[in-house]
């Protein structure tokens, strides 16, 4: 039975098989049976694996085809009516163009498979500041991850009700099944024929070929950033590739920090971060992203739109994130990853021994075990995945379904920078806070597959592929947003734990020892600590920032604090070249930036 009258809905989902041919149309529900009927089918058809029930209960893992494991920047597309409005960080195609492209491709692609309608809700649902999608595949794999990562329901389409506005999410792997053929493990279509479209002026998203991650989780980059950041830039409100954490000190104040950093830079080690400052806890409210409005009473709210974890496997281990692991101990996804001869998963990394198993590729695999030219290859792939209920995460705050959100009190942002940026400084100002974001950078990441052979990326605000309209709009929005908040404007801070000496060695200890670096975050904004001036902002007067009980050499802390004002000159010049292709539209206000950090440079 068809489980709405939503007369919009109806006909999309009518024009949608009625071009993509399905075998059948199947409505879902987001039940527990509906998850364990489609983990059944795929294991039959030898798409999942079913892990070890003892050591992994309903736990399940699988491998993608090989060219197919990651985002594709190279192929996502903002196809906004102007070309203009896309601007320097996007790809962009005339929006009739590309659809004319795309139908073609959509043509017949479902033939041989089922259509899966999936009403979901990113935020609670209900909640004012929730938006409704409806995500339209033919992957099954597809569906149970959005069972996890976004709010999959009936009560979806109970808050649409009959003339309910949504947004519209069409994916398809692009892999038609002709009768009698038989199908691949993980069926998916070539590069060249993958497309990951947006438009922003409909409020619309097409995806197609991937069977991937955010390329084909819509909710996900698609809806909650790229699609959503254009709202928001429209709206007045903030969509941000941000982990949500509140910080509460032994008193019971609660602070509540919201971090930008580029994919695979350890955003959901700080989200479920275990403290070392004694009585300080951190919580989770998530790990990948942020909404945020301003309230009422003229703070910031943020929400975490999402369900679940997506995480990066390799490097998830006890000493690294063991809030993370607990959360994956049982109920969930695994993509990439060596399934051990035990039936439990394993990756680089992992912190545990392996003694072997299947690789990612579907071959047998030993660790060490070496390819013909010598290299030792990897049981997972670097950007191999985890699916987690946030809900069991056992750091996971009360108020993480708040539909009201949590006030900010501090914006983070950073990247991985093995030189040059001091291990934290706070910005003079927000203005300030808005160039720190503005031309934050990092070493690249396994996250995408195409970033070329580039040593250091500018990433803005670590939106740089996900900002759905022109960068610098967006950063003019982020002005704007300044200027409204005022005084409650959170405090911006910039921070790099990866700084590493002259031979490779990393000078500061990271991961629970964040919170050190946090707590002084939070004595600023209580008014409890002074800060010493330097050319690019504050930073800790020695003593300060705790390292009691750390094994930290004068040398390598006077490393870690230096600003080294030849090195911020050189990448003020790279940073200038960067913005220069914003043109006419980067703020003045950046250049105002730029300029006076110049001259305090000297
Ligand atoms: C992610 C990403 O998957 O940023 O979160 O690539
Ligand atoms: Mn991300």
């Amino acid at each position: 039975m068809i489980p709405t009258k939503n007369a919009k809905l109806l006909a999309w989902v009518a024009e949608v098989e009625a071009m993509c041919t399905p075998d059948q149309v199947v409505w879902c529900d987001g039940s527990t049976e509906e998850y364990d009927r489609l983990m059944v089918e795929m294991v039959a058809t030898g798409m999942a694996i079913k892990l070890n029930e003892k050591l992994r209960p309903n736990s399940f893992a699988f491998n993608s085809d090989p060219s197919d494991v990651a985002r594709v920047e190279g192929r996502t597309y903002i196809a906004s009516v102007k070309e203009e409005d896309a601007g320097p960080t996007n790809n962009w195609i005339d929006p009739n163009e590309l659809k004319e492209i795309m139908k073609k491709l959509y043509t017949g692609c479902m033939k041989g498979r089922t259509m899966y309608v999936i009403p979901f809700s990113m935020g609670p649902v209900g909640s004012p500041i929730a938006k409704v999608g409806i995500e339209i595949t033919d992957s099954p794999y597809v569906v149970v991850n959005m069972h996890i990562m976004a709010r999959v329901s009936t009560k979806v389409l109970e808050v649409l009700g009959d003339d309910g506005e949504f947004i519209p999410c069409l994916h398809s792997i692009g892999s038609p099944l002709e009768p009698g053929q038989e199908d691949s493990r993980w069926p998916c279509a070539p590069i060249e024929k993958k497309y990951i479209a947006h438009f922003p002026e409909e409020n619309l998203i097409w995806s197609y070929g991937s069977g991937y991650g955010g390329n084909a989780l819509l909710g996900k980059k698609c809806l909650a950033l790229r699609i959503a950041s254009a709202m928001a830039g429209r709206e007045g409100w903030m969509a941000e590739h941000m982990l949500i954490l509140r910080f509460t000190n032994p008193e019971g104040k609660q602070f509540h920090i919201a971090a930008a950093f580029p994919s695979a830079c350890g955003k959901t080690n700080l989200a479920m971060l275990q403290s070392t400052v004694p009585g300080w806890k951190v919580e989770t409210i998530g790990d990948d992203i942020a909404w945020m409005k301003q309230g009422d009473d003229g703070k910031l709210y943020a929400i975490n739109p999402e369900a679940g974890f997506f995480g990066v496997a390799p490097g998830t281990a006890e000493y690294s994130n063991p809030m993370a692991l607990a959360s994956c101990r049982k109920d969930a996804i695994f993509t990439n990853v060596v399934v051990t001869d035990d039936g439990d998963v394993w990756w680089e990394d992992m912190g545990v021994e392996c003694t072997g198993g299947t690789d990612w590729k579907n071959n047998p695999w030993k660790p060490g075990m070496k390819d013909e030219a010598g290299n030792v290859i990897k049981g997972a792939h670097p950007n191999s995945r985890f699916t987690a209920r946030a809900e069991l995460c056992p750091v996971i705050c009360e108020d993480w379904e708040n539909p009201a959100g949590v006030p900010i009190d501090i914006f983070v942002f950073g990247g991985k920078r093995s030189t040059t940026i001091p291990l934290v400084h706070e910005a003079f100002s927000f203005d300030q806070g808005v160039y720190m974001g503005a031309t934050a950078s990092s070493e690249p990441t396994a996250a995408a597959l195409d970033l070329g052979n580039v040593s250091l990326r500018f990433d803005p605000f670590a939106m740089t592929p996900f900002i759905g309209y022109h960068a610098g709009d967006y950063m003019q929005h982020w002005f704007d947003m300044g200027d409204k908040l005022g005084e409650n404007a959170p405090r911006c801070f910039y921070v790099n734990w990866f700084r590493k000496t002259d031979d490779g060695k990393w000078l500061w200890p990271g991961f629970g020892e964040n919170s050190r670096v946090l707590k002084w975050m939070c004595d600023r904004v209580e008014g409890k600590v002074e800060a010493r001036e330097t050319p690019i902002g504050l930073m800790p007067i020695d003593g300060d920032l705790s390292l009691d009980g750390l094994d930290i050499p004068a040398e390598d802390w006077a490393e870690l604090m230096k600003v080294d004002s030849d090195l911020f000159r050189a990448t003020l010049v790279d940073a200038r070249a960067y913005l220069a292709k914003f043109g006419d539209k980067l703020p003045a206000r950046i250049k105002k930036q730029m300029d006076e950090l110049e001259a305090r440079l000297g």
